[in-house]
């Protein structure tokens, strides 16, 4: 009768642990890293509340560049000029994949590649999350992405055409960088992917006129089954049209709700602190049109790329961003970069610029995350 029991005991704790292992199994499933992130995007978004995000705030600032390849003990000691001015770092780490494809050791904007892993393992550690934009040279031409001197250059790129072989070679590229971001355990960590973005201008070899939606779309398609097949199912892939479009025009080349995680919009202030009316009514009007689509498509929101560069208005931060999106649910926003190397070109307030003040009450809004305030949401 013991022996029965014991056995009876032995069935019931293995049929347990296998319906736990089971449980959690399917749990671990659920919940990717990649999920997770789209989970605590829309807590915040819940909250009213948005992330704050500056393009390759750890690498370089106005009038400085940190020394590539040069490993700092512990998260502290990155520099950035937000970080200068308000003590906290951004939620949201800009950085961008331009020149990988060609086995650059640096992106466009002379960052080092292994400097770059570094932030981006550093900036998960620390809580924080990385969006990454890929200014790719023009694979037909060889020249940048601004080179439209040729249409029809992402055709070229499709299976079956003249640029097809170059540009797999570029994706490996970029795949075997992306492979890279891991954390301690060896998982792939989660990033905002935002390739071809700003299409609907005329700036770049893959907008318009120069490429189709038909062919935008096929390309994009295929670099996301591409990618996911290489084992990066961990990137959030974000479309972000430019300013300047209606719902139609936003939608045009958009390339379908399972390839696309968040639907982004980039849009910048003109005309020096005059444009700053203009710049409001236009955010406000195209936010509010993105986020029906994002209602309608089961998809998060965000401003991928603002600014005004050299900030000339003290109070733009408070007057002009934060009323701007004030009442729309944007996830993240992100302020381009501060050039190390061109006095004129920044986005973002460092120690003593006329809007510092102004930038340090924005931080203090109840509305921004910064790295600080993700910390505390993890915990
Ligand atoms: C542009 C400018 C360029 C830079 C490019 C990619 O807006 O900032 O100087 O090379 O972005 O980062």
């Amino acid at each position: 009768m013991k022996k029965f029991y014991n056995s009876l005991i032995f069935l019931l704790s293995l049929l347990t642990m296998i319906s736990i292992t089971a449980t959690s199994c399917n749990n671990s499933k659920e919940i990717t890293p990649k999920k997770e992130i789209l989970n605590r995007l829309s807590t915040v978004v819940a909250e009213g509340k948005f992330l704050f995000g500056h393009q390759d705030s750890y690498f370089y600032g106005h009038h400085w560049k940190r020394p590539n390849r040069t490993l700092y003990a512990g998260a502290a000691k990155w520099r950035s000029d937000i970080k200068d001015v308000c003590g906290d770092y951004p939620a949201v780490l800009g950085c961008d994949l331009g020149g990988i494809e060609r086995g650059d050791t640096h992106d466009l904007d002379s960052v080092h590649f292994e400097t770059m892993r570094e932030a981006i393992i550093a900036q998960h550690e620390m809580g924080g999350v990385t969006a990454i934009s890929w200014h790719s040279r023009n694979p037909v031409t060889g020249g940048d992405s601004w080179d439209c001197s040729r249409d029809t250059v992402m055709r070229a790129l499709l299976p079956g055409h003249s640029y097809h072989e170059t540009y797999m070679q570029w994706l490996t590229r970029a795949a075997t960088f992306l492979k890279t971001l891991t954390d301690k355990d060896g998982m792939q960590i989660p990033v905002i992917f935002r390739p071809y973005h700003e299409h609907t201008g005329h700036w770049f070899w893959w907008g318009k006129p120069d490429s189709s939606p038909e062919d935008y779309i096929q390309l994009w398609r295929m670099t996301h089954d591409y990618l996911t097949k290489e084992g990066l199912s961990n990137l959030i892939w974000a479309y972000s049209p430019n300013l300047g479009v209606d719902s139609i025009g936003y939608m045009v080349n958009y390339p379908g709700d399972e390839y696309v995680d968040l639907l982004g919009y980039d849009a910048y202030q003109f005309g020096g602190s005059e444009g700053g009316d203009q710049y409001v009514s236009d955010l406000k009007r195209d936010l509010k049109m993105i986020a029906r689509i994002g209602e309608k498509h089961n998809k998060l929101i965000a401003l991928t790329e603002t600014g005004l560069e050299t900030l000339p208005d003290p109070r733009w931060w408070t007057n002009r961003l934060l009323e701007a999106v004030k009442e729309l649910n944007v996830c993240y926003i992100l302020v381009w970069r501060n050039a190390h190397d061109r006095p004129e070109h920044y986005y973002a307030p460092f120690l003593g610029q006329q809007s510092a003040p102004d930038f340090i009450e924005f931080y203090n809004s109840p509305k921004t995350i910064f790295l600080k305030d993700l910390q505390k949401i993890h915990n």
